[in-house]
């Protein structure tokens, strides 16, 4: 075994994105692809000097890998662990077979205080061999490595010239234990026990364990994606829900075929039985790395902007957070729902850009303890991840305190509360250039916008986005073309940072209704007239020449 020292060459866009670096498997498996993206990373972690000279701020560290087990996960573990052994790593936490979801990495780096670790996800995107591949660097805190860092990496990748790894033949990465490599452990870990550990620091497992002997029912659909063992091992194994209540829950390198986005249009088979006669008492749903979740009542789907609500007017009965909340967070296209929540419980609600490494910051110093995207994600203080277990267990203990349905509690809310309807518009693999140049023209727009008469309302904001953040002062701007209205609806533009085919725009709406006799009609109805107005501010369907959104939600 040695350290070879291989020459490399610069590919174009290494640049991570709203989560991590995404791409085309093929594009993934061109020789020294994945090598050159590591090698950039393993550089400016152990720390670049202005002059180019690298230091050795790896040395000694632990890190941990693992990933959601799709197409190309395995042979990209076995090259992460070779390079990492050539730059000075002491040990690297492995998930048995390159297994862990995205939370459960998080969970991971921050029990085991390790330096950092290493995601291999596309997370809702499509997998298999045509499909997308994925890998993502998560800090000491267990979150997302902020702008500062991926944009360093991404300058690196364009510079690197040379990438250090062992010849070392493959490692058995199905066994636990420890195994050498070079100089290098690598410690197989089971890939749920950490992330359980944390489960049950937080919920009143005893409470969920009457539900089930009770005979409360559930289906959650894993997917065929890494949420599968998790739930099973959490859900059937420890809380005695019947065999059978996680389906689809063997990772599969191609999810089956499915689209791994839990969200009504993809998680069709889950929505038709909890439209059933026979529906279960709540359903749910997890993307390909299991950080998202989608909830359902009998008959009933949960808006995720609604779902950020509940939680942080419920959050008390919860054991970890019986204490209350320091704070909540929404990214900006969210809906304002958890707003006017916060807002009566007295505490800060944040509007950040979208992407959960904005929320690090605010969760490190204690300024919320609750955080959510439109994206059908959610999460808290308790790792720095979105986290769907989590959110699933969550929405089980909110039933269980309560005696309550999914619908009655959603209804009561808006009773409470008022109704924001939502949803989000994508119009995907719009030629670059097209997408471009209708949100550079909106931005131009803006001007003319603020003030502007549309019917009934008046615009009352009309900006392209920007975030200070409030701990280290960090700026970011272009994140989203808002137009507000003096009513509170909402109409958002903004292009998608995760795709891999051309540019996918996401169209956000909002409108918020107070009157509980209002609060029934069918959401595209309810916010028709403001599609219609996004059609007449942008002109998305003469730009692209697409009839409508390729998806809805
Ligand atoms: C999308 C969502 C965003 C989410 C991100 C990562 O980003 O809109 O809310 O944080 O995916 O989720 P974009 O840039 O495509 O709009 V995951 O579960 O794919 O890592
Ligand atoms: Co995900």
């Amino acid at each position: 075994m040695a350290i070879q020292n291989l020459p490399t060459n610069v590919f174009a866009g290494q640049r991570p994105g709203t989560s991590g670096l995404r791409k085309k498997v093929p594009v993934f498996m061109q020789p020294m692809y994945l090598e050159n993206f590591v090698q950039a990373l393993f550089d400016v972690l152990n720390g670049l000097a202005p002059d180019g000279q690298l230091g050795s701020a790896l040395y000694g560290q632990t890190l941990v890998l693992g990933g959601d087990g799709r197409f190309h996960n395995r042979a990209a573990v076995q090259t992460i662990l070779k390079l990492a052994a050539a730059n000075g790593v002491q040990r690297v936490l492995l998930g048995q077979g390159g297994i862990l979801s995205t939370p459960a990495v998080s969970a991971v780096i921050r029990q085991r205080q390790a330096f950092g670790g290493i995601v291999l996800s596309a997370s809702h995107n499509p997998g298999g061999p045509d499909g997308d591949f994925g890998i993502k660097y998560n800090a000491s805190n267990g979150g997302p490595a902020n702008e500062t860092l991926t944009e360093a990496v991404y300058a690196r990748t364009q510079t690197v010239k040379r990438v250090l790894i062992s010849d070392a033949p493959d490692l058995d990465i199905d066994t636990l234990g420890c195994f050498l490599l070079e100089q290098m452990q690598v410690e197989v870990i089971d890939s749920v026990a950490d992330y359980a550990a944390v489960m049950r620091s937080l919920f009143d497992f005893d409470m969920l364990r009457g539900m089930f002997k009770q005979g409360f029912t559930m289906r959650v659909d894993a997917m065929n994606a890494v949420g599968g063992p998790y739930a099973k091992a959490i859900l059937e194994g420890e809380l005695g829900a019947p065999a059978g209540t996680v389906v689809n829950a063997v990772p599969l390198e191609d999810f089956g075929g499915l689209h791994p986005d839990p969200n009504p249009v993809n998680a069709e088979d889950l929505i038709a039985h909890m439209m059933a006669a026979d529906a279960p008492d709540f359903g749910a749903a997890m993307d390909g790395d299991a950080d998202r979740n989608m909830v359902l009542g009998r008959n009933f789907v949960v808006t995720p902007s609604d779902s950020l609500a509940l939680m942080t007017a419920h959050a008390k009965l919860i054991p970890g957070y019986s204490t209350g909340l320091l704070g909540v967070a929404r990214s900006m296209p969210t809906s304002a729902a958890v707003d006017r929540v916060a807002k009566v419980l007295g505490i800060d609600c944040f509007e950040t850009p979208t992407g959960w490494k904005f929320f690090g910051n605010l969760l490190d110093a204690g300024r919320v303890t609750l955080c959510g995207e439109e994206s059908y994600g959610t999460g808290s203080s308790h790792v720095r991840e979105k986290d769907g277990l989590w959110a699933i267990l969550f929405w089980l203990s909110l039933q269980g305190a309560t005696g309550r349905s999914v619908e009655s509690l959603v209804r009561e809310h808006w009773q409470t509360y008022g109704r924001n309807y939502y949803s989000r518009h994508d119009y995907e693999a719009i030629p670059t250039v097209v997408a471009d140049a209708l949100m550079a023209d909106l931005r131009a727009a803006l001007p003319g916008l603020n003030g502007a008469q549309f019917g009934a309302r008046t615009v009352t904001v009309a900006d392209d986005f920007a975030y200070t953040d409030p701990v280290d002062g960090s700026v970011s701007a272009k994140q989203g073309v808002r137009i507000i209205f003096d009513d509170g609806a909402r109409v958002i533009f903004r292009l998608s940072g995760t795709g891999t085919e051309g540019a996918t725009l996401r169209i956000y709406l909002e409108n918020y209704e107070a009157e509980v006799a209002q609060q029934d009609h069918p959401v595209q109805e309810a916010l028709a007239d403001l599609i219609a107005l996004a059609e007449q501010v942008a002109g998305v369907r003469g730009r692209t020449g697409m009839a409508g959104p390729t998806v809805a939600t």
